[in-house]
């Protein structure tokens, strides 16, 4: 099995001035800090695949990045990798849609549905800072359910929910499912399966996630406890915000966390 990961961005013209900066040193270190805070997510993928679907899934890729509604890359970076480890085999979170017109209706039902595990108003309304902020992230926010502290040790680029993959006949079952209810793409496909990785690590209690592509307008709330809950109509069309956010317990192992999301394969029967 192999791991194929994409990631598409740009860079960014940035107004802070670095002319008239004469120690080296300090011209180093800035230079170094702009080219990572100088580009512009646009685009991610991520999956677990055979070697011979290989060129398939980075073609596919290579596609989505260069046709995002974000915009255009300039740079366009494929990581494929052979698994070495063995998987971990879970399973999928069961789907469910919410009726929801607007934003703000979104929110309610988002808190209503945390508040019924345990997590604070705070931590819940520091969610909302992160998944509302101009500033997209590549990966998720860690924030601590009852004190709301962030704690993903890198705030740029946050915590990516990496190698996913699915077993072929689960995968046919799912895009029957979903094809009955009119749902059965690839985004809802690859936030399903990454929502169920997350949630099948006992520290993560929830997760709120908007897209950042701004034709997208649904998001999710999901959980061990009740599922993966679609709601449309949780941003405004040409909104380009968005983020994902888990809510995790006080008392994580924050690196053991960080390694099972990012590092572990894990495998949908
Ligand atoms: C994303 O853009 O990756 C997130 C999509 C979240 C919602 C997917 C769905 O419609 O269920």
């Amino acid at each position: 099995m192999w791991s194929i990961r994409m990631r598409a961005s740009k860079a960014i013209s940035h107004q802070l001035s670095v002319v008239g900066i004469k120690k080296l040193k300090i011209r180093k270190t800035l230079d170094s800090k702009l080219s990572t805070l100088n580009s512009e997510h646009i685009s991610g993928a991520e999956g677990i695949c055979e070697e011979s679907e290989i060129l398939k899934v980075s073609g596919e890729y290579i596609k989505r990045a260069l046709t995002h509604s974000r915009g255009e890359p300039d740079k366009i970076v494929i990581t494929i990798e052979k698994i070495r480890q063995k998987p971990k085999t879970i399973s999928l979170l069961p789907v469910a849609t919410f009726k929801c017109a607007s934003p703000e209706e979104a929110r309610k039902i988002i808190t209503q549905k945390l508040e019924s595990l345990g997590i604070s108003k705070k931590a819940i309304d520091n969610g909302f800072v992160v998944l509302n902020s101009k500033k997209t992230m590549r990966g998720a926010s860690l924030i601590l359910l009852k004190s709301g502290t962030r704690v993903e040790p890198d705030k740029e680029r946050g915590v990516r929910v990496s190698r996913m993959g699915i077993e072929r006949l689960t995968e046919k079952n799912l895009s029957e499912k979903l094809l009955r209810a009119r749902i059965n793409t690839t985004t809802v496909k690859e936030a399903l399966m990454l929502a169920s990785k997350a949630a099948s690590w006992p520290d993560v209690i929830a997760e709120i996630c908007i897209s950042d592509d701004p034709d997208y307008t649904t998001g999710y709330v999901a959980s061990k406890e009740f599922g993966y809950l679609r709601i449309p109509n949780i941003k405004r069309g040409e909104e380009m915000h968005g983020s994902r956010v888990f809510f995790i317990r006080e008392t994580a192992d924050i690196a053991g966390l960080i390694s099972y999301l990012e590092r572990k394969p894990v495998i949908i029967i």
